[in-house]
């Protein structure tokens, strides 16, 4: 089996958790950035489903991030992501499940409202790395793909509101996890960390994050941004990407 691919939105959440544990455990792979919405027919190929992250593994497929990091763990189980002990393996993975599924879409949706204004912001973000062909390609077909987001996203009032109102708790409920050794479980770096720091950086962006958000950003996400700042959650986040983050174990880059 030669090295597995990595088909990743650069700017996600999603996708950073998954980067993450590649690099974390030294697996050499390949990456390929797709542009969100230009995603969809290689996801549809390799998955029948529409999501990124995918990782293949020779001939197979693997969509979801919590699948992937479990296959890596099983097939490259040291330096370990998941402790040893059943008990806390189960706290670790349920912390995984919960920021997956309840954190990562709010946060989600609150960073896209941002960026969906400002059209061209928007195509600067999504395509940054990738030609002005592509950039072009997008710019045309955004008009058609803006609705199709917001709904997929559910960036609409009422849910944007119940997110903003959550923000907070989020940050108390993390700061509360860490309290004491500074780590989720079992006094260790464990999947919980890496996927509670890779979720928050949809609004924290971190500098070690390998790929950083074309400048200017929108004025609303520098706000939402200096709003946390101050929170020992947002320190948290930095610490552990310093402390854990590490360098990227891709072998080269693929071309775009
Ligand atoms: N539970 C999945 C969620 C993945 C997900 O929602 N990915 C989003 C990007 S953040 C996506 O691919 N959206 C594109 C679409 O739905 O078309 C995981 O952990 O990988």
């Amino acid at each position: 089996m030669g090295a597995p691919t990595l088909f990743h939105f650069r700017v996600a959440h999603y996708s950073e958790k998954v980067r993450w544990g590649l690099d974390f455990k030294g697996i050499p792979h390949r990456r390929r950035a797709l542009p969100p919405g230009f995603h969809l027919p290689h996801a549809l190929l390799l998955t029948g489903k529409r999501t990124l992250p995918i990782l293949q593994l020779g001939r197979r497929a693997i969509r979801d991030s919590t699948a992937i990091l479990a296959e890596l763990e099983r097939l490259y189980p040291e330096p370990a992501l998941y402790p040893v002990d059943p008990v806390l393996r189960g706290r670790a993975l349920a912390i995984e499940d919960y920021y997956d599924e309840e954190v990562a879409p709010a946060l989600r949706r609150l960073f896209w409202s941002t960026y969906l204004p400002d059209s061209q912001a928007c195509a600067r973000m999504t395509t940054d790395g990738f030609g002005p062909a592509t950039r072009l390609a997008w710019r045309a077909l955004w008009p058609v793909m803006r609705p199709l987001f917001r709904s997929n996203m559910q960036i609409q009032p009422e849910p944007l509101r119940l997110a903003r109102e959550a923000l907070g708790g989020y940050f108390d409920r993390l700061e509360s996890d860490t309290a004491g050794d500074g780590f989720h479980v079992g006094g260790r770096f464990s999947v919980a960390d890496l996927t509670a720091a890779a979720v928050l950086t949809a609004l924290i962006r971190p500098f070690q994050f390998s790929y950083p958000l074309p400048e200017p950003w929108p004025p609303a996400l520098v706000e939402l941004r200096e709003s946390l700042a101050e929170r020992p959650g947002f320190q948290w986040v930095q610490g552990i990407y310093r402390d854990f983050r590490g360098n990227s174990s891709e072998v080269a880059a693929h071309p775009v």
